[in-house]
């Protein structure tokens, strides 16, 4: 099956797109993991381990909860910087200045880039820092489970014993409540998804016919996947010039566009081993549907 990265979602419109969805009643994720953040700040406090460290961020984006850690972590006269990672440069960019106007004097230093750039860009070397490594919103989501303890094993590589993991993971539930997650009533989802082809019109010359492709999403509760697809009402042929290549659709013929996986506490548990880590805390929502989960790399 033809597939295109969710990574390529992110550019300026499909990062509007993503906001509004987190704002629509449907998409229990976002409210899940700020009501997280307020209620896990004494515990994560109680975790660091007192020197000065980094607040790095993967997939920042407008940073909205983050601002509910930031708050606190300044409340408490703890010493650290804030370098949020994100594709978006109009997402960063509107982010500095919001963090400019509340907290002129925090140390904000952002990096527009994808995470492996943008964390090979940041190296191993700290300085005697500690880093907290947030991984917010079921990002992780986006990789299958194998890819996803490959991913937690590259940040374990860049990370020194006693910095901390925090990811947010969104966890099995109902699956009619998933479901319409990624099938909202509004369509900002189908429009998330659609706004790809958009851009592959734009960026490459694509002429896919926007009129003639359907968002259609599945989840499968036993693998706790939810997946997105486009396909075609009727054959299709399209140009990209940029590429100089022409891709034949048949009609139905589908292209798989994004997983976010679904995990319970134990299989969360399970990949911090595997990928190195000593599990330290699940921080849930009182309705389990999200869980940030704390990570520490061990002291050998
Ligand atoms: C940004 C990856 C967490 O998978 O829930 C939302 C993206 N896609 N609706 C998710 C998304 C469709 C989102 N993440």
């Amino acid at each position: 099956m033809r597939q295109l990265s969710s990574k390529w979602f992110y550019d300026d419109r499909g990062t509007e797109l993503f906001r509004q969805i987190m704002r629509c009643p449907e998409y229990y994720l976002t409210e899940a993991e700020a009501c997280i953040y307020r209620q896990s700040v004494p515990q994560l406090i109680e975790a660091l381990d007192g020197r000065p460290f980094d607040l790095i961020e993967l997939g920042a984006g407008d940073g909205s909860k983050t601002q509910i850690l930031i708050e606190e972590f300044l409340r408490a006269g703890l010493k650290f910087s804030y370098r949020p990672i994100d594709l978006s440069g109009s997402a960063l960019a509107e982010l500095g200045n919001l963090i400019k106007l509340r907290w002129p004097t925090l140390d904000f230093n952002p990096i527009q880039a994808d995470y492996f750039e943008a964390l090979n860009r940041l190296g191993t070397a700290t300085g005697g820092r500690q880093r907290l490594l947030l991984f917010p919103g079921a990002n992780i989501g986006n990789f299958s489970p194998a890819e996803a303890v490959a991913v937690l094993q590259r940040l374990y590589s860049f990370l020194s014993p006693d910095d901390l993991l925090l990811t947010g993971f969104d966890l099995k539930k109902d699956p009619g409540m998933v479901l319409a997650a990624y099938n909202d009533a509004g369509g900002l989802t189908a429009a998330f998804n659609l706004n790809l082809l958009v851009r592959i019109n734009r960026e490459l010359g694509g002429n896919f016919e926007l009129d003639c492709w359907r968002h259609w999403e599945t989840y499968d509760p036993a693998e706790g996947a939810a997946r997105s697809f486009l396909l075609p009402i009727e054959p299709q042929t399209v140009h990209l010039q940029a590429l100089k290549r022409q891709f034949q659709f048949r009609a139905w013929e589908p292209i798989a566009v994004e997983i976010s996986q679904k995990y319970n506490l134990r299989e969360i548990e399970g990949m911090a081993d595997a990928a190195g880590f000593s599990f330290q805390h699940h921080f849930t929502d009182d309705r389990l549907l999200f869980t940030n989960s704390l990570w520490q790399v061990p002291n050998p």
